[in-house]
């Protein structure tokens, strides 16, 4: 289902109950807290109801009679009440927030499973700032709503009923009086709804806005210092900032109206009622203390008017939000398991593509026509120049992208067919930039797979030659690593991703090098971890160095998406083509 943008009040009401039910949703596991907070909230307005009458009964009766006693019943009572009402709200509070908290933190986990599933095309299109915004300030307006918004709406809404009642009740003809001011309220909180809406969608909007660029250039911050670029950056924010500050002025100008027209309006049902309720208590028409229940009653039946609008305002922005963390979740992720897999226990055979085709968007092919074979224990090198679609292909065996023509066949069955989880689960892949999650070393390598024993991690470390530095780190295998391994040099960071592939013994290892240049000590490194690492295993590997190419069992060359060159070494040397070309080049340094 999609949430569209409505123009007309109308269409905006069926809209907004489509969010409502479908929020909804979400309370059912807690129906129960929400119902007794619900009853508790209507006790509440009861109660509320109360003290205004009992001051018209002190008045009338025992004032009248002179009853000391009388009054002084009513006045305990009065504080009696008042006290109920007191604990009546605490404990509906408090549900209400453990009820808010729940639901929103199951929201929270639901969009994170969610983004869990969705395929790199998504996040090549959207700002990670941007969903980062959905997932934390969306979900607290909509906090916001559940916990006081919508549900004091309701106690609000049934306060002015019950005072409706008890007014009619009291006296018609004055309440009458008294709601002839209230077409006025209606029109006034109309256009206000109509003109806060459209200020809270683009609120939002805006925000979230703000959020990707901060996320951004916070990212790269070094890139933003080494270009020099602060000063244009910051223009660039002033912009956006004072965009949302302009959205944000919107709303309190109508804001500053609404509150303004609303106290003038209350301030007209009071005069009318000293007026024409005064005259009738003149004329003995009508009795003081019912007058004087009458003010206090219209003041208390103006107050939710007002606090109608103020949470008309969260309401607002909280149907912003829910729409957007709906549209959200109701993005499919354009891959997934197809409903009856073929299951793989064991990669045994071979992996074919088949006039493979693909692009990322639209149909700017990265890749035409790609069609190669790759028997079990056979290592396959990609070898072409940048852009050439190397990491495009692996891409695909790995099933992030789907080709827009021809097949993917593991063991004879499309890759389409596999249960995508048990296909990833036989591939390691270490891709062109390391990336470490903050943790220590030891996480970092076996990626939460506590079945891979320390002594495992080690072992695996030492084969890629990473023991050697990660021992002489304080910690060890235990050494704290910052957001994305800042605190580890490029080489060390690629030989822990090794230990990762390695740790996890796949049977298919999928190896984009880095081209990152280090020092001619790790390179050697490097190169005897690969040699180990490949060592008898079916892999792809995308070399840049010559001895992982050479010690391929077949090398295939890519030119602009196209496969130029297909054979052993040897044989492409004496074809003297690109490949021969490209070897050449790096053998004259
Ligand atoms: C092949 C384009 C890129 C290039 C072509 C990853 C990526 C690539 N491209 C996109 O349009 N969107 C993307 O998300 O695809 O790119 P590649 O497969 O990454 O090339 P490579 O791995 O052979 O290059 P390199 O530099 O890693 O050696 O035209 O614009
Ligand atoms: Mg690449």
């Amino acid at each position: 289902m999609r949430y569209h943008h409505f123009e007309g009040q109308e269409a905006g009401q069926i809209y907004d109950w489509q969010l409502i039910k479908r929020l909804s949703r979400y309370l059912s596991p807690y129906k129960y807290y929400f119902i007794s907070a619900l009853a508790l909230l209507f006790l509440g307005s009861l109660l509320g109801l109360v003290g205004p009458y009992l001051t018209k009964v002190a008045i009338d009766t025992y004032i009248q009679q002179q009853n000391i006693s009388g009054l002084n019943f009513i006045a305990l009572l009065f504080i009696g009440v008042i006290l109920l009402e007191l604990a009546v709200r605490y404990g509906q509070i408090q549900i209400m927030q453990y009820t808010g908290q729940r639901v929103m933190q199951d929201l929270r986990a639901g969009l994170f499973s969610h983004l869990q599933r969705m395929t790199p095309k998504f996040y090549d299109k959207q700002s990670v700032g941007g969903v980062m915004s959905r997932l934390i300030g969306d979900i607290e307006v909509l906090n916001e709503m559940v916990t006081s918004g919508v549900v004091s709406m309701l106690g609000d809404l049934f306060m002015l009923l019950g005072i409706m009642g008890v007014l009619l009740w009291l006296n018609y003809k004055l309440a009458l009086v008294v709601f002839s001011v209230l077409p006025l309220i209606f029109y006034a909180a109309q256009v206000f709804r109509k003109k806060v809406r459209e200020s809270f969608r683009q609120i939002r909007a805006r925000m979230a806005k703000i959020n990707a660029f901060l996320q951004e250039n916070l990212g790269g911050m070094t890139i933003v210092q080494a270009f020099c670029r602060q000063q244009k950056n910051l223009e660039q924010f002033k912009k956006i900032n004072g965009d949302y500050l302009d959205s944000y002025l919107k709303t309190v100008f109508y804001y500053a109206l609404f509150f303004p027209a609303i106290e003038i309006t209350t301030a007209l049902a009071m005069a009318l009622i000293i007026w024409y309720g005064g005259g009738q208590v003149l004329q003995g028409a009508l009795t003081f203390g019912v007058l004087v229940a009458f003010i206090e009653y219209t003041q208390r039946f103006f107050r939710p008017i007002n606090d109608l609008s103020e949470k008309y305002n969260i309401l607002q922005s909280a149907m912003a939000a829910a729409e957007r963390v709906f549209n959200l979740l109701d993005t499919d992720p354009d891959i997934s398991s197809p409903d009856k897999t073929q299951e793989l226990e064991q990669f045994s055979k071979t992996i074919e593509f088949k006039q493979v085709w693909f692009a990322y968007s639209g149909d700017e092919h990265v890749l035409a026509d790609i069609s190669f074979s790759i028997s079990k224990g056979e290592s396959v090198a990609l070898v072409g120049l940048t852009g050439a679609g190397k990491t495009s292909i692996i891409s695909l065996l790995a099933r992030f992208y789907e080709p827009s023509r021809g097949q993917i066949m593991i063991d004879g069955y499309d890759v389409r067919q596999l249960n995508l989880k048990q296909w990833r689960s036989k591939i390691s892949l270490v891709s062109q930039e390391p990336f470490l999650f903050s943790g220590d070393i030891l996480s970092n390598i076996r990626l939460g797979r506590e079945d891979i024993s320390p002594a495992c991690v080690e072992q695996a470390a030492r084969e890629v030659n990473a023991h050697q530095f990660i021992s002489q780190l304080p910690k060890g295998y235990y050494e704290p690593i910052q957001e994305r391994g800042a605190n580890l040099s490029a080489g060390q960071r690629q030989l822990i991703t090794f230990a990762r592939a390695l740790v996890f013994d796949p049977q298919l290892l999928i190896l984009d090098e880095a081209t990152s240049s280090v020092d001619s000590q790790t390179e050697a490194l490097i190169q005897d971890a690969l040699e180990k690492l490949l060592r008898g295993r079916t892999s792809i590997v995308i070399a840049h160095r010559l001895s992982t190419i050479q010690r391929a069992n077949k090398i295939i060359v890519l030119d602009k998406g196209k496969i130029v060159e297909q054979g052993s070494h040897q044989e492409l040397l004496t074809r003297q083509g690109i490949y021969y070309w490209l070897h050449q080049l790096q053998f004259k340094d």
